[in-house]
């Protein structure tokens, strides 16, 4: 009885948190930098996206020195066709590649249900958890990544692990794919690629390899990140398009969360802690959001007119669940262009409420900052609503 009013309590506190910041003086993502409005999808696929795309390369997360390297290639070193008790093909897949400063490998898992009609849809998760939890998936259950649950939807169940791409930490940017692809002969930019990027761009190599699986239908790809994993996520879906479905779990500041007047977590207090996630032109920012020429509805709206779904966890004060509601909101004109529904809500809704019918996806859970076995259920929810799949309990 006192659990659940302590929750009503919550739920109620959260919802005047959102409204207040519906009077937020936010950049307008239908304004262009030059002060006209965008009124047609041409405009804004057009020239208004890629504006945008381009404030929060040179502002906040970096660019990225290369595309696809002209040496990708793919390995895959076990199938296991009786994986998961026979339910699933494993393959074990190496993503080798080199530049100027050496050579490098994203190891790759992907399940693929062998009783569902190829090729299959499914959810590739951003693990920055580790390569044991990785390896080990199916023989021990994980709410993290729940690879037995994704399969018996009917989904592929990928991961890769972000470390392989760069190590999260402070190094000046000499290991992972920066010491490979950056340039050792002249200072380094201001723009240049973060580690979130690095990332990001490990997600868009998989979906490389997800083009040349027959197995995989890679036109219904969703990415999938928590914390620092859902910011890459949301990163990752604004620079490629080709993943169908964008999913943050309570990726927080410089992810889904709004960056003015946000609670919990500022820009400061993420590049005092995480100096290597964004490109030094962000740290022009700290203390000073009202400066940022975008923020981070802008970055949903970048995913328009893909899916996209944002969980926020009551307790995750630090990611402030307001902030990241009022992003999905003040996306929604960019998805009405297009003539769909993007949230479809002004309203938070209580926890374990999903909002799953329009193209922007939203919930709270009731609990910690953490990626649990109800956020996957309400993932797979969504991409059963739009993928127009039978919703099956798992
Ligand atoms: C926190 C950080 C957040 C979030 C989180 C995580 O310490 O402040 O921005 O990314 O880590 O990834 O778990």
């Amino acid at each position: 009885m006192r659990r659940a009013a302590t929750y009503a309590m919550t739920a109620a506190l959260l919802v005047v948190l959102a409204r207040a910041a519906d009077d937020l003086p936010l950049p307008d993502p239908l304004k262009t930098v030059a002060g006209k409005t965008v009124a047609s999808p041409e405009a804004w696929r057009n020239g208004r996206r890629a504006e945008v795309l381009e404030l929060f390369r040179a502002q906040v997360y970096g660019r990225a020195p290369v595309a696809r390297p002209h040496d990708l290639r793919f390995e895959t070193i076990a199938t296991t066709k009786t994986a998961l008790s026979g339910r699933a093909t494993r393959k074990d897949v190496r993503i080798r590649f080199s530049g100027p400063g050496g050579e490098s490998t994203i190891r790759l898992v992907v399940f693929i249900p062998n009783n569902a009609p190829k090729p299959v849809p499914g959810f590739l998760l951003i693990s920055n958890h580790s390569w044991e939890g990785l390896v080990t998936a199916g023989q021990q259950s994980s709410p993290f990544w729940p690879v037995e649950r994704i399969v018996a939807r009917g989904y592929v169940a990928a991961a890769f692990l972000n470390a392989d791409l760069d190590p999260d930490k402070d190094d000046g940017f000499k290991d992972g794919v920066h010491g490979i692809f950056d340039r050792k002969d002249a200072p380094r930019p201001p723009d240049a690629w973060g580690t979130i990027t690095a990332w990001a761009w490990g997600a868009s190599r998989v979906m490389d390899y997800f083009e040349t699986d027959a197995d995989i239908d890679a036109k219904r790809m969703a990415v999938v990140g928590h914390s620092r994993g859902g910011k890459c996520a949301l990163w990752c879906g604004a620079e490629d398009e080709r993943f169908a479905l964008v999913i943050s779990n309570e990726s927080g500041c410089t992810g889904a969360a709004l960056a003015r007047r946000k609670q919990g977590e500022t820009i400061k207090a993420i590049n005092s802690r995480f100096p290597h996630w964004f490109c030094a032109n962000y740290k022009r920012y700290n203390d000073k959001e009202s400066e940022l020429p975008v923020d981070q509805h802008e970055l949903i709206a970048l995913m328009a007119p893909r899916l996209v779904y944002v969980a926020s966890a009551t307790n995750d004060k630090w990611s402030d669940p307001p902030a990241e509601f009022r992003s999905c909101v003040l996306a929604e004109p960019v998805y009405r262009l297009f003539g769909l529904s993007g949230l479809g809500a002004t309203n938070m809704p209580s926890p374990e409420h999903p909002l799953l019918d329009g193209h922007i996806g939203y919930h709270l859970r009731t609990g910690q900052h953490d990626l649990t076995g109800y956020d996957w259920t309400c993932f797979m929810d969504f991409a059963d609503r739009h993928w127009k799949k039978e919703s099956a309990k798992p």
